[in-house]
């Protein structure tokens, strides 16, 4: 039996009151906001002819993905974190600004507090045998285009499992291994020894997982190794590199992929290479060059306080 009960006027009524839209306190935004979402739910909910069961089985899902703590990871899932990512580049590009570094999104594994250092930093701590040894390294440029001495380069990547310190479930890791915090150098340079990371996977069986099941999509991403690039006079850009020849990069569960933002990996196996980095076998080496852009009328118009509460 299907029923058309959202034109009417109490219907209508009752999505101004429940949003307390007829109420002189609270928040104008706030109101606003629930009104448009929650008049968008009536309606799919009358044209779907959505039954209770499959309500409350929504309801069961979200109390689980909060349980979990996976608000942030099916996010991403779902575009809205690369969806979010879109209309920032309108924005910019609505006034007139070009980002040579594409953005893209930061994912819910980042942890503030990574150790410092200057130049040159070793992210991993030697105990992840299976990781080919990366170093990668480039300069940070200004909105002029000349290099940026002190600009801070905060790098976070997994391990050959794919997992992140801090959201390891076997607990292996430290704290902090694969993050790290380096500033540029007094020539704009940073570089640092690493492993090569694993693509991602999201938690089997968690009510993520579930959902992206239930929609035919898995959730995995391919290797990715984190930044956030900031300096004084610039805006924070919020990005990832993908490792070139993953398989999955053209199928990301959470849709972070963009061109320039795959650099090349190059093999080194040459003694002179091997002995420039003081290591005692072959790497792989990857060079990343990173532009920042001016601030907005003296401001970073694009900061994101509350994007940390969400993380995972
Ligand atoms: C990740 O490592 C990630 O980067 C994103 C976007 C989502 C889940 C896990
Ligand atoms: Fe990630």
């Amino acid at each position: 039996m299907s029923v058309k009960i959202f034109d009417r006027p109490d219907v209508q009524e009752f999505l101004t009151v429940l949003s307390g839209l007829d109420k002189a306190g609270g928040s104008p935004r706030m109101k606003e906001i629930t009104h448009r979402l929650m008049t968008d739910l009536f309606r799919a909910i009358d044209d779907l002819n959505i039954t209770p069961d499959e309500y409350w089985t929504g309801i069961a899902w979200l109390n689980d993905i909060g349980a979990a703590g996976q608000a942030g990871l099916i996010s991403p899932g779902l575009g809205l974190d690369h969806f979010i990512d879109e209309r920032l580049d309108a924005i910019d590009a609505a006034i007139g600004i070009e980002n040579p570094t594409p953005r893209t999104i930061e994912g819910p594994l980042y942890v503030a507090g990574a150790p410092e250092s200057v130049g040159f930093a070793r992210l991993d701590d030697g105990r992840d045998i299976e990781g080919q040894t990366l170093i990668m390294h480039g300069v940070v440029h200004g909105a002029d285009g000349k290099p940026l001495p002190g600009a801070k380069v905060e790098v976070w990547h997994c391990d050959t499992r794919g997992f992140y310190s801090h959201f390891d479930p076997t607990g292996l890791q430290a704290p902090f291994n694969m993050r790290r915090t380096i500033f540029a150098d007094e020539n704009g340079r940073y570089k640092f020894q690493s492993i090569l990371p694993s693509g991602y996977g999201v938690p089997p069986g968690s009510p993520t997982e579930r959902l992206l099941s239930a929609l035919g999509r898995h959730g995995q991403r391919p290797a990715h190794i984190h930044f956030f690039i900031s300096a004084d006079g610039h805006r924070k850009l919020t990005t990832q590199i993908n490792i070139e020849g993953d398989p999955l990069i053209n199928d990301d569960f959470a849709y972070a992929t963009r061109e320039g933002l795959v650099p090349r990996v190059m093999e080194r196996d040459d003694e002179a290479s091997i002995h420039a980095n003081n290591l005692n076998g072959p790497f792989a080496e990857i060079e990343w060059d990173i532009y920042l852009t001016a601030l907005v009328d003296g401001v970073d118009n694009q900061v994101n306080e509350q994007r940390k509460r969400a993380a995972a």
